[in-house]
């Protein structure tokens, strides 16, 4: 089998490269860069039509979609324990977890940049923008409160949800939201930092 991941700097595709990386599968990198629009280019095109990151390519099959991308790991690294299969309710609650960020979060933060995906009258692509740290400190609000139990989303146990949030709480800053008023997420933030996947992660990215 081989495995080849295309994420991109600064991107959701953060994600599925930590959760790859825990899971310790081979797999082989192509960095999209979004910067110069590569996601649009003609090759990326003809893996993801969509024009968007990350995509999974296994063997000659596409796989596109952060919650699928990060079930699909969990479930070949069958060692790593990375969505707790074994248990109907916690696999749901996981599978909550990401379709909230995935439907919700990220696409309250995409109104930042990509409001064009909705609306083009400039007026209205302003009023999108300026929304964005109400709408975001509310994703984080409920993150807070209603879901992340600390040290890792589900407690003691480190699970696929735990890259995404990752990759979603790195646009603290930029989406005009004081992390210091959310102690968990920032905790937990921390904690991401000084895993051994992550430093290795986001020196690749980077480079
Ligand atoms: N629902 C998709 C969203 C993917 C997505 O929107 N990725 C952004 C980067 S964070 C992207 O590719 N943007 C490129 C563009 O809009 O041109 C997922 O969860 O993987």
């Amino acid at each position: 089998m081989t495995i080849k991941l295309s994420p991109a700097n600064e991107s959701i595709g953060l994600a599925s490269h930590i959760a790859i990386e825990e899971s310790g599968l081979e797999y082989e990198l192509n960095v999209i860069d979004m910067k110069n629009s590569e996601q649009k280019s003609d090759s990326y095109l003809k893996i993801n039509p969509k024009a968007r990151v990350p995509s999974l390519i296994v063997d000659n099959i596409v796989l596109t979609e952060t919650p699928a991308i990060l079930v699909y790991i969990a479930q070949i690294a069958t060692d790593s324990n990375l969505a707790l299969p074994n248990y109907p309710m916690q696999f749901a609650q996981i599978q909550a977890f990401n379709c909230y960020l995935c439907s919700t979060v990220h696409v309250a933060h995409a109104h930042k940049h990509r409001g064009n995906r909705w609306v083009n009258d400039e007026a209205a692509l302003a009023a999108l923008k300026a929304n964005v740290p109400t709408t975001m400190a509310a994703c984080f609000d409920s993150l807070e409160a209603q879901y992340v139990k600390g040290p890792w989303v589900f407690g003691d146990t480190f699970s696929i949800c735990d890259p995404y949030l990752f990759a979603i709480s790195s646009w603290f800053e930029s989406d005009g939201v004081n992390i210091d008023e959310y102690p968990i997420l920032n905790a937990h933030r921390q904690d991401m930092m000084n895993r051994a996947s992550v430093i290795k992660v986001l020196d690749a990215i980077s480079t």
